[in-house]
């Protein structure tokens, strides 16, 4: 967890300086951390990390260059070297991936530091600092797959985006038009980064959820456009991913490269409909798989050590969900292996 103390802390870093940069992951709960600071503080600029989720250099110069007081990198995995040793304002670091090692100087918040196993997103911690707009943050916790504590709050505020008796994330993800926000702002970071940032923008100024879903607003209309785009990409992916023959254990869908990267998204649908699967998503770029992982029955590191082991490729992840990438020759072995781990 992070204490009150810490919460406290993260807010009075926002309160205390003018021209923040937020740094941000390119999914729902780096966007809703985000979009959670910026509309308290009014101020600021945000900026997508796309691709890695790293800070390096080349960010460091976006932060010198619009003459940031203060940095803030929310729910990015890591911070090179060459980022911080170009900037020398004062960094505020909120993630929950894999505690990382960082200068004295940056004040990190990791709720991983005290309970290791703990997994709440950062949209959730930024929440419970700021204590405003809660739909925003529950999309962000709902990106992430963790059911919000605080729905109620949500449920009675519109009771038509969140009916009262849901009850559970899947549903909650998959059957609701808070569910419609977050797939809306999952896709909407795909694609060109000027064009993202055109729908941030546009986001940052909307209070009403009902605003997006609706679509009567011109800027709505142009958020939806991207989006549209993206999701019939989508869709046509999942449709040929349900065509997949069936295996015991395994469920494997590989798509060939195509500008749009939607592995972590079709994972994420094809394991909430096959709840005891080892679901795999694979992209095939340059002679390597991408994939993403999921599995709720055991631990996805333990299973990924030894398949992959002897083998030119490399993975990682939390307890139900992970990626990895092999090469495409070592791919059929790297599924033999995982289906004995099973
Ligand atoms: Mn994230």
């Amino acid at each position: 967890m992070i204490s009150e103390k810490q919460l406290k802390d993260i807010k009075d870093e926002l309160d205390h300086c003018k021209k923040p940069i937020f740094f941000f992951h390119d999914d729902p709960d780096g966007l809703c951390s985000f979009l959670l600071m910026y509309k308290y503080k009014r101020e600021g600029k945000g900026i997508v990390v796309k691709a890695i989720p790293e800070m390096n250099a080349f960010f460091a110069k976006k932060a010198t260059e619009y003459s940031a007081d203060k940095i803030f990198v929310l729910d990015i995995a890591r911070i090179n070297d060459s980022f911080y040793n170009s900037v020398n304002v004062p960094i505020v670091w909120i993630d929950h991936h894999d505690p990382q090692e960082h200068p004295a100087k940056v004040k990190y918040y990791n709720p991983r530091i005290q309970d290791p196993d703990e997994y709440s997103p950062v949209a959730y911690w930024v929440y419970k600092a700021l204590k405003e707009f809660e739909w925003i943050a529950a999309a962000g916790c709902i990106g992430d797959f963790f059911y919000p504590p605080f729905i109620d709050k949500v449920k009675k505020q519109y009771p038509d985006l969140v009916p009262k008796e849901v009850d559970n994330i899947t549903t909650l993800k998959y059957d609701t038009k808070l569910g419609r926000i977050v797939r809306i702002y999952a896709f909407i970071m795909k694609g060109g980064t000027s064009m993202v940032m055109n729908c941030v923008k546009i986001l940052t100024r909307m209070d009403d959820p009902r605003e997006l879903l609706e679509g009567q607003t011109s800027r709505a209309r142009y958020v939806k456009k991207h989006f549209d785009r993206i999701e019939k990409a989508y869709d046509e992916l999942l449709k040929d991913a349900l065509k997949q023959k069936k295996r015991k254990k395994l469920f494997v869908y590989t798509y060939e490269e195509s500008k749009i990267s939607l592995t972590k998204d079709l994972a994420d649908e094809l394991a909430a409909r096959f709840p005891n699967k080892f679901v795999i998503v694979g992209r095939e770029k340059s002679g390597e798989v991408k994939m993403s992982l999921r599995y709720s029955q055991k631990p996805i590191p333990q299973i990924l050590k030894k398949a992959l082991a002897g083998l030119q490729g490399y993975g990682a992840g939390h307890a139900n969900a992970g990626g990895s990438c092999v090469s495409i020759e070592d791919f059929d072995i790297f599924l033999k292996r995982i289906e004995e781990e099973l």
